[in-house]
């Protein structure tokens, strides 16, 4: 059976586990912190996660690139659109959300989830950032109803919760909640949450962020 390296904490992991889930692939998730540990950077050379481990040893690392080979290995149910052009505009989708959404909040994570001081400086210059990456990915969507068009998709697992790690991120710096000021990424928002995969894996991750973060306060 293949294995699922990350932590439950992670927006990355719970997206490639959705996938796993979504698929039926069996899988055994294997609790793993991102870093420099020799192991991790084996499978994985950025030393991130998720990765996957098969029977055989060999690694496969990027989210991504996870999604293609579960689409090849387990057809159905499709999470990319059977249309070549509908299935590039769902992979621009899921580009648009990792490069210049989650990667614009990521570049605050420090004062998010490690309890780094305010960096007034940070704080203010990525606001732009941010909202420069969540306008290209409302232009992007189509919501009818789901993120890339009719049916449900790769596209709207990693938006469910890279838009969630997101919005962790501005309500904390910002008091900016992106769900509240549009109405219409907020009933998406509401569609998707209620996907039992997407459910069941957002359910844990938000369990086990509260502990983790409360713990950085205690
Ligand atoms: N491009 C990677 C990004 C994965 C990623 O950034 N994972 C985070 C956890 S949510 C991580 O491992 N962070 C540690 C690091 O960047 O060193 C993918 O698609 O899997």
């Amino acid at each position: 059976m293949m294995k699922l390296y990350g932590i439950s904490i992670s927006n990355y992991f719970s997206v490639a586990k959705t996938a796993f889930l979504e698929k039926g692939v069996p899988f055994e998730e294997v609790p793993t912190m991102p870093g420099d540990a020799p192991e991790v950077v084996a499978a994985s050379p950025m030393g991130k996660v998720p990765y996957v481990v098969r029977e055989d040893g060999s690694t496969l690392s990027e989210t991504n690139v996870i999604f293609d080979y579960l689409e090849e290995i387990q057809p159905n149910p499709r999470l990319y659109p059977s249309d070549s052009w509908e299935k590039a505009k769902t992979k621009e989708i899921i580009r648009t959300v990792e490069l210049y959404v989650d990667a614009a909040a990521r570049a605050l994570i420090t004062m998010v989830y490690f309890g780094a001081p305010r960096d007034e400086v940070a704080i203010k210059s990525q606001r732009p950032v941010i909202e420069k990456g969540l306008g290209a990915l409302k232009q992007l969507a189509v919501f009818e109803p789901f993120i890339a068009g009719k049916e449900y998709s790769y596209a709207d697992i990693a938006a469910y919760f890279h838009l969630q790690f997101t919005n962790l991120h501005t309500t904390k710096l910002y008091d900016w909640d992106i769900y509240k000021e549009d109405q219409a990424l907020a009933e998406y928002n509401e569609r998707v949450s209620i996907q039992p995969m997407i459910k069941q894996v957002s359910d844990q991750l938000t369990k086990d962020l509260n502990a983790f973060l409360s713990k950085g306060r205690s």
